[in-house]
């Protein structure tokens, strides 16, 4: 039986990676599929609609990112087990993205830098680290590393997620009711969920409203913005009509409504904004091409899968 590696625009790279690693396993890189019955096992991102439905005997799908709403867009997507990308490479990869972000914004870099340009030596007040509260939307896997890397710096910790949950250094909120609460006690909010039905355009001018807006001297001039999670998650106009009114201060975004953002997009041009193209946590061919194959050594060893994604909430 054979694996497939479909969808990706690293197709042969994943393809040569998991050869090296198992020479002797069957794989195909779409659309050399051979005999599409002989399809046990694919390692997808972001396939065609209705291309993973023609695999009869397909058993398991990997999604090549830790995010499956590419999967999950599809009307058609057969109903096997779905596991998600979960891996140490990628972790610290988005722990790096998110420190380098919240610093760059609790430091006024984005004010430092327009300051550079037309050459002023003005010093800017910074907030005590112990005063800047960083909430972090989607306190899952990546959030809660992100939080204990940020917890490092004396910063105030806040999570949010759907469920209940209690974590060391974590002042944890849950559900719909404690989304207002949450927000209320947040400086820079820092946007780590999936894009799901639920999540779908959370990021619009209501939220940022209810940001932390009272209370801010000595903190930073304005709320901040920062969304490695995905595109559809946010409202790019309220984004950027936050920023120029002030209801953000300043924002990093990796992901976007449509990518890639278009040449011609406004948010290009906001000094306040930093526009990264869906590299914050980019993972090693050879990681993923790992990853894969252990789950088909698990599934055909009767082990448990790991990182299964429940179809019904969409992650
Ligand atoms: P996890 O599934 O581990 O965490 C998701 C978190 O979001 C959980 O805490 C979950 O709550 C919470 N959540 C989901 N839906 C809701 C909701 N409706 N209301 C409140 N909280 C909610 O995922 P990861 O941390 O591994 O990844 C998160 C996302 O990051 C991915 O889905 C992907 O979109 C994005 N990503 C982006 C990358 C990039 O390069 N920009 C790279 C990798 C991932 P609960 O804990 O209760 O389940
Ligand atoms: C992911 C991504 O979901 O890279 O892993 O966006």
């Amino acid at each position: 039986m054979a694996l497939l590696i479909i969808g990706s625009d690293r197709l042969d790279n994943f393809y040569h990676a998991t050869k090296d690693v198992a020479p002797d396993r069957d794989v195909r890189a779409f659309p050399d599929i051979g005999n599409p019955s002989e399809i046990k096992y694919a390692l997808a991102w972001k396939a065609d609609e209705g291309a993973l439905k023609k695999f009869e005997n397909l058993e398991l799908i990997v999604s090549v990112g830790a995010g499956v709403d590419h999967l999950f867009n599809d009307p058609n997507l057969p109903d096997v087990p779905i596991v998600r990308y979960v891996d140490p490479d990628l972790t610290t990869r988005m722990v790096q993205y998110v420190v380098l972000q919240t610093l760059f914004h609790v430091r006024r870099m984005t004010e430092i830098q327009a300051q550079q340009r037309t050459r002023e030596w003005n010093f800017l007040a910074e907030p005590l680290p112990s005063e800047v509260r960083v909430g972090i939307m989607g306190i899952g896997v990546l959030g809660q590393a992100c939080a204990t890397a940020l917890g490092g710096f004396g910063y105030q910790i806040n999570g949010w997620s759907r469920s209940e949950k209690s974590i060391d250094g974590v002042n944890c909120f849950a559900g719909d009711a404690d989304l207002e609460p949450f927000l209320n006690q947040t400086d820079v909010l820092v946007v780590l969920l999936p894009f799901t039905p639920a999540t779908k355009g959370i990021l619009n001018r209501d939220l940022f409203a209810k940001l932390s807006t009272s209370g801010r001297q000595p903190r930073l001039p304005g709320p901040v913005l920062i969304n490695a999670g995905r595109g559809g998650l946010q409202v790019e106009t309220d984004i950027l009509a936050a920023l120029e009114g002030g209801s953000l201060y300043a924002a990093s975004l990796d992901v976007f409504e449509t990518e890639p953002l278009s040449a011609d997009s406004p948010l290009w041009a906001n000094e306040r904004l930093v526009i990264t193209p869906h590299n914050a946590a980019e993972s090693a061919d050879e990681s993923i091409a790992r990853y894969f194959l252990r789950q088909i050594e698990r599934l055909e060893t009767g082990k448990l899968l790991e990182n299964i994604v429940d179809p019904k909430v969409g992650y």
